[in-house]
């Protein structure tokens, strides 16, 4: 059995892979499984991008598809840059740019003011035209300064209370394990297992 995950963001495969590692099926990119489209994501939610993601390359293959669509909400900037979180600032813009940007825009908000959170929307196409969504989402704060090298996006901005860091501080199987995507692709699994 496989399954095609139609992302090309490298900081994504690692994680789905090592969260659906224990699956008894193979996990295969986009670039492994020798695709190279275009998808336009002209949806207005992270749930229609991650189901036009999932359902253009099972049209195109045939294959059970995956998809996963998220973003971070800030929430002194009415919830952007939310589903333009990769466009934000531009497609090619750096990370360190786009991450200091945040910190500036909110270098005299209170704690209080400062809430953010990242959610995931992870589509499951299947050929006959049947299609799952499971959501995922972790609360926290836009950290004060730029912290740590792990992860990747926006996660050197993005800090957790509960254990005092960022996401980027933390090692990867703490991240998944509560993390938006983490937390999506549980659930997935569960219903993913009854379907294979
Ligand atoms: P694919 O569509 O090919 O999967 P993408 O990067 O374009 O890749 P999205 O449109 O879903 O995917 O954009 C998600 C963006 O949200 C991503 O590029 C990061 O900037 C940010 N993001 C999502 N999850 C994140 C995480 O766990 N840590 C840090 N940033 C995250």
């Amino acid at each position: 059995k496989k399954i095609i995950f139609a992302t090309s963001n490298e900081g994504k495969l690692a994680e789905i892979k090592k969260i659906l590692g224990d699956l008894k099926v193979e996990i295969l990119s986009l670039k492994e499984a020798n695709i190279n489209v275009n998808i336009e994501e002209n949806g207005t939610s992270f749930e229609e991008n991650a189901i036009i993601k999932a359902k253009t390359i099972c049209d195109l293959t045939g294959e059970i598809v995956f998809a996963d669509d998220s973003g971070l909400e800030v929430d002194y900037l009415d919830k952007a840059p939310g589903i333009y979180s990769a466009r934000f600032l531009g497609e090619n813009t750096p990370y360190s740019v786009k991450n200091q940007y945040i910190i500036d825009k909110l270098k005299d908000v209170e704690e209080n003011d400062r809430s953010a959170r990242f959610v995931c929307v992870i589509a499951c196409a299947f050929p006959d035209g049947n299609i799952i969504t499971r959501t995922g989402v972790i609360e926290g704060y836009i950290a004060k300064k730029i912290s740590g090298s792990n992860g990747f996006g926006y996660d050197p901005i993005f800090y957790v209370p509960e254990y005092n860091c960022t996401t980027a501080d933390m090692p990867l199987e703490l991240k998944n394990n509560i993390s938006h995507r983490g937390k999506a692709l549980q659930a997935m699994k569960e219903v993913l297992l009854k379907h294979i």
